[in-house]
């Protein structure tokens, strides 16, 4: 076995960052080589994906990167480009909080929700992307489909295809045969020929000059749950940044009814997993708030943290998809549920906390019921890993320990799946997350006395 160098392109929510990982046969490093903004752009109204700059900046920083051995691009679910017949992008990509998916749920009806979930089953998110092509206007012109990072790793390539874990998120995927449902795309009015060949993560995608461009889990949060450091399968992980991600990783779906009512995913995970889970509305409740105050998100926590328990509001209302104006949201939302009214900034803050760290007991428990899973402890891994008072309040909830760490897990899942197929590391998930386990820093919050 030999050491390789890669470069992770990890497309997020308010930043796209390329990472370089060093692994070995016993060792993982990563480090940051460059980073780069990331907002949307409302143009007459409809938010947009602003993606050539992006792809630029994702070159600037391969190219900062010094040389590689592979690039592996991921980003966040569900968002697409369409091609015309010439390959030309037609048009920026639409962004899955733009409001043109307002009607998904008559949408959801009239495909008949409980069929849907036999099938893909999929959550009921507004934003799937067979809502989103259900008010997609440019289908006429179209040629061909894209989730972001295919599309990406179709402009260093020239190849075009679909990773499968990302592919899996569009509701258009029989997630037991693992193929396309074609039915289903012919149902919304769209021709299956739209979409190409589903690939695996650890495909050879093409070259970008001399380096192999590697199909990772290009879904970020499918990265993520490689990037678990969990020592076995009793584990329930929260991949938590802009959302919490919720749910256990199993072999294969639960497509029941009651999987379907309490609105559990099966979405598909790397080497043939599904990453059984829950959206929780996450920290973006947060980060809204503190793009709206300009305000310091360590203080604002700092000062939560020395409140008592307050409002707990529904997290997962819809009303908290869009950006803008969350303050206001927030405080509407407790009057409705008739709440304590959160007086100030740190009020707000530990009202987002607490109510983030019930939903994820709620998805933890549920997670387990539905499944048959029972876990022994709550990884948190990504950006709210570092958020040492949502670490313990969801410790405390869920009656479970809670190891935080890695804050890096996405680029750490995408770096060692692609060094695997450069034949740095071999094994399956567990010996992966091995290597994670002996390179990463993982804190450790008990549940408080008070709360067992
Ligand atoms: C996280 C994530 C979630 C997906 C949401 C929208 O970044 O990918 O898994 O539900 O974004 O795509």
């Amino acid at each position: 076995m030999r050491d390789v160098r890669v470069a992770a392109v990890d497309l997020g929510a308010s930043s796209g960052r390329v990472m370089v990982g060093e692994v070995g046969p016993y060792t993982v490093a990563l480090r940051e080589c460059h980073r780069f903004e990331n907002r949307p752009a409302r143009v007459h109204g409809t938010l947009h994906w602003d993606i050539l700059p992006l792809y630029q900046e994702m070159l600037a920083g391969v190219r900062t990167a010094g040389p590689v051995d592979g690039i592996g691009v991921d980003s966040w679910a569900v968002d697409y480009g369409l091609l015309d017949a010439d390959g030309a992008l037609l048009g920026n990509p639409v962004h899955y909080r733009d409001e043109r998916t307002n009607g998904a749920r008559d949408n959801l009806e009239r495909l008949g929700a409980q069929e849907l979930y036999a099938t893909t089953g999929l959550q009921f998110l507004p934003f799937n992307t067979i809502h989103q092509l259900s008010a997609e206007t440019r289908l006429d012109s179209a040629q061909r489909l894209l989730m972001i990072p295919d599309l990406l790793a179709y402009w260093l390539t020239g190849e075009q295809g679909a990773e499968i874990t990302n592919a899996s998120t569009t509701q258009l995927l029989d997630v037991r045969s693992r193929t396309w449902a074609t039915g289903l795309m012919a149902r919304i009015g769209v021709d299956p020929s739209l979409f190409p060949e589903l690939r695996e993560p650890g495909t050879v995608i093409g070259d970008f000059g001399a380096t192999p461009v590697i199909a990772v889990g290009s879904h970020d949060t499918a990265s993520a749950v490689v990037g678990v450091p969990a020592a076995n399968e009793r584990f329930a992980y929260i991949s938590c940044g802009t959302w919490s991600l919720v749910g256990v990783e199993l072999d294969t779906p639960v497509l029941t009814e009651a999987s379907r009512e309490a609105n559990f995913t099966n979405e598909l995970g790397v080497d043939g997993t599904v990453r059984y889970l829950r959206n929780v509305m996450g920290l973006w409740l947060l980060q809204e708030c503190v793009r709206e105050w300009g305000a310091d998100t360590t203080e604002l926590l700092r000062a939560a943290a020395k409140l008592s328990k307050g409002a707990v509001i529904d997290p997962d209302d819809p009303v908290f998809l869009p950006p803008g104006g969350m303050p206001a949201r927030i405080v509407e939302a407790c009057r409705r549920a008739d709440q304590p009214v959160p007086e100030d900034r740190a009020a707000i803050v530990r009202c987002i906390v607490d109510s983030l760290a019930d939903a994820h007991r709620r998805a933890v428990e549920e997670a387990q019921e539905l499944s048959g899973r029972a876990v022994d402890v709550v990884h948190v891994v990504g950006g709210g890993a570092r958020n040492s008072l949502l670490c313990q309040l969801t410790a405390d909830a869920c009656h479970l320990p809670v190891l935080a760490g890695p804050v890096e897990a996405t680029a750490l899942g995408n770096v060692l799946v692609q060094a695997r197929v450069l034949g740095a590391v071999s094994g399956d998930l567990a010996q992966l997350r091995s290597l994670i386990r002996g390179s990463q820093q993982v804190t450790r919050y008990e549940p408080a006395r008070s709360a067992l």
